[in-house]
This record gives structure tokens, C-alpha cells and sequence, in this order.
């Protein structure tokens, strides 16, 4: 905490830091939200080096995401409704970051004032925003070269290499529980779905652009008064991809109310109302320019991003979670059951799941 008040003073957020506390709910990276004299409020991150090798490139993609969705929007192109990104605050020394005496890598950004996260969906009002603020999103981005982005996290949704990451670890451990065999036999019978999007993807089915990476319901903010969803956040996987991914996972997200860690795994579902109101949404935004081929794969994107999930906490737990933070020992395998359950439930609804994206197909 001492850390994160220092570092919070080397950073020009327009006033005195009068308090720095942690914040939010991230696996990944350590974040605190820092406070001025002035009122003003940031988001001070230290990003994880251990997952990204070269944070400095997730500042250079910032930069030239917002320099191309400022000329958009000053394009007039876009609709009234905007999304918002936050501000990037440059230190006392003039860069997008600063790094600390132990090589930690540190960057503050605006607080987008009068919004907040939800921690699940509870009406469909706000599912339709999400799928508003997703394809706004897209169709933002569409038209940017994906070229002009680093590769922040190379290989990041790359199923059949999680796939043969998982088999080579698995190789060395005999399921010693009835959770690890349940898992275990759970990927076994799928094995063939690992490889859908990357396939397409080969075979130029499915086009190379611009994606956001990490769409979980905790990235959309929110504005307290109107209910809207006014920005999407935590933008460190933003680079070249398919929507898809993008689409798999905030369905995988959104749709699942009882969220990553229930309780009771039983109470883990697909809802089908929440997954119509995203998707109507989203493609209202992106329906110019995407192609049939791109709803071809839309089902495969929804049942494959939560089995990706579920493979990558499954494997962290059996490499002694060195990747998601965790709280107690047996969280991530808990994690992966319950994206494996949230697939099977998807298995279950495949065809009116299937039917729902073929209406909004012919429309
Ligand atoms: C991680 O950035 P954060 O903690 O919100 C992960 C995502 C997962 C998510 C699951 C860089 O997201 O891929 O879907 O956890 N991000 C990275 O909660 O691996
Ligand atoms: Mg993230």
C-alpha cells in the first residue's frame, strides 16, 4: 500500500493524492483507485508482468485505439450515444507508465465518474446494454487495422494450445478426487472443440480484427442515473482476433447469473433471455459488417470460450496457480467446474441457441 501511495504521487492526476485503497475484483493485475484533493478520482494498476511480457505495448494499443476512435467520433460517424474510454495520466516524468525500483509496472488512469460495475445481470434492460456496449464497441474498432495492435498476449485465446497444455500437465497427475476425474472425462469427450475458431480462422472463414479480450460483466461500466452502459474497461487484451471470442465470453459471463464462484454448482445455467437481449443488441451495432460466416460460428464461440476458461483454471490448479489469483486452494478447479457445468448447459439449449442466432441471421 505504501508502494501504491508513492507511486500514485509520480503521476500527474491534476491535484494531491489525499487516499489510495485497493479496488475491484481482477485475477490478474493488482489494482487500487487513488483520490485528489480536488475530488478526482483514478485507477492506479500494476500490471502483471508474469502474464505480459511487454506491458509497455498495452499503453502503445491504448494510444492508438483512442486516437482512432477520437477521429470517429469527431467524424461524426458514430450515433449520439458514445462509449467512453478513460483517460491515460502521464507521470511527473511525461509517459503513459512508470516503473518502480522492483521492475513493477505501474499506470493510472481516469475514473469514469457516475458509473459502476455489476456483479451480475438482473434484468434484461441491462443485458441489452452490454450487448450495446459490445458491438458499439466493435464496430468502433472494425476499421482499424488490426496490424497497428501489438500482440499483447500472444496465443491468448488459442484453445487447442491450452488444450495441449492441459494434456501435457494432466500427463503427470493421476485425478486423485471425483471433481478432477469429473474434469478430466469432461475435456476428454470435447476434444474435438478445442480447435473450431482456430480452424475457421486458418481457413479464412473468419476475419482477423480488432477485439477488446476480456468482456466479463465486471468490464462494463454503468451510469448510475440512467442505467446505460456508457464504457467498457480493462483494456490490456485488446489486439488482433475474432469478435467471436470476444462474443463467447461475455455471454460465458453474462449469461451465467451465478457468476465464476457459486456457492452451489448446481445453480449454474445458460439463460436464454439474457443471451437473446446481448445478442439482439450486439448485432444491431455490428450487422453491417459482419458476414454469414460470422454467425455461422457463433454458436461454436459460445460453447467453446467457457470450455477455454474452464481448461485454463483446470490447468493452473494442477500447475499450483501461478496464474489466477486465488483465496483458497481449491478455487480455480471449483472455477472450472463451473465453466465446464455453464458448457454442458449450453450442450443442453444447443438448439434453441442455435435457432436464436439463425432469426437474427435472416433478419
Ligand atoms: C482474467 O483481467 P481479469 O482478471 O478481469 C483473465 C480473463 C478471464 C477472467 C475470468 C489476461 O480477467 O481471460 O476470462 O480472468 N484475463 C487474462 O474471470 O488472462
Ligand atoms: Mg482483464
Amino acid at each position: 500500500m505504501a508502494l501504491a501511495q508513492d507511486i500514485a504521487a509520480s503521476f500527474d492526476m491534476g491535484g494531491r493524492i489525499q487516499s489510495v485503497r485497493p479496488y475491484g475484483h481482477g485475477l490478474i493485475n493488482d489494482t487500487f483507485v487513488a483520490i485528489t484533493d480536488t475530488g478526482h478520482r483514478a485507477i492506479l494498476q500494476r500490471v502483471n508482468r508474469h502474464v505480459f511480457a511487454h506491458p509497455e505495448h498495452i499503453m502503445e494499443n491504448l494510444r492508438v485505439l483512442m486516437d482512432h476512435i477520437s477521429h470517429r467520433v469527431s467524424g461524426g460517424q458514430t450515433g449520439a450515444r458514445e462509449l467512453k474510454l478513460p483517460e491515460i495520466f502521464l507521470s511527473r516524468a511525461g509517459k503513459d507508465f512508470l516503473i518502480d525500483a522492483q521492475s513493477g509496472f505501474w499506470r493510472a488512469l481516469g475514473y469514469i465518474e457516475n458509473t459502476r460495475t455489476l456483479e451480475r445481470i438482473t434484468d434484461t434492460r441491462q443485458a441489452e446494454e452490454v450487448g450495446f456496449a459490445l458491438g458499439r464497441f466493435h464496430a468502433l474498432v472494425h476499421d482499424l487495422d488490426p496490424a497497428r495492435l501489438h500482440q499483447t498476449l500472444p496465443g491468448f485465446h488459442d484453445a487447442p494450445n491450452y488444450l495441449a497444455r492441459f494434456t501435457q500437465t494432466s500427463a503427470q497427475k493421476t485425478p486423485d478426487s471425483a471433481e478432477l476425474k469429473y474434469c478430466f472425462a469432461f475435456v476428454e469427450e470435447r476434444r474435438n472443440l478445442a480447435q473450431v475458431l482456430e480452424t475457421a480462422k486458418r481457413e479464412r472463414k473468419l476475419v482477423i480484427r480488432p477485439i477488446h479480450g476480456d468482456t466479463k460483466i465486471d468490464n462494463f461500466l454503468f451510469d448510475i442515473t440512467t442505467g446505460l452502459a456508457v464504457s467498457l474497461i480493462d483494456l490490456d487484451t485488446v489486439q488482433p482476433g475474432l469478435i467471436h471470442f470476444d462474443v463467447g465470453d461475455c455471454l460465458r459471463s453474462c449469461a451465467n447469473l451465478a457468476g465464476e464462484s457459486p456457492a452451489d454448482i448446481g445453480a449454474v445455467r445458460f439463460d436464454l433471455d439474457i443471451c437473446r437481449a446481448i445478442l439482439q443488441h450486439y448485432l444491431a451495432e455490428t450487422r453491417s459488417f459482419l458476414t454469414q460466416l460470422d454467425y455461422e460460428y457463433l454458436y461454436d464461440a459460445i460453447r467453446l470460450i467457457p470450455f477455454e476458461l474452464g481448461l485454463r483454471f483446470l490447468t493452473d490448479h494442477l500447475e499450483g496457480n501461478h496464474y489466477f489469483k486465488t483465496d483458497w486452494p481449491g478455487q480455480n478447479l471449483h472455477r472450472a467446474r463451473v465453466q465446464f457445468q455453464l458448457v454442458a448447459d449450453i450442450e443442453k439449449k444447443s438448439k434453441p441457441v442455435k435457432a436464436l442466432i439463425a432469426s437474427f441471421a435472416e433478419v
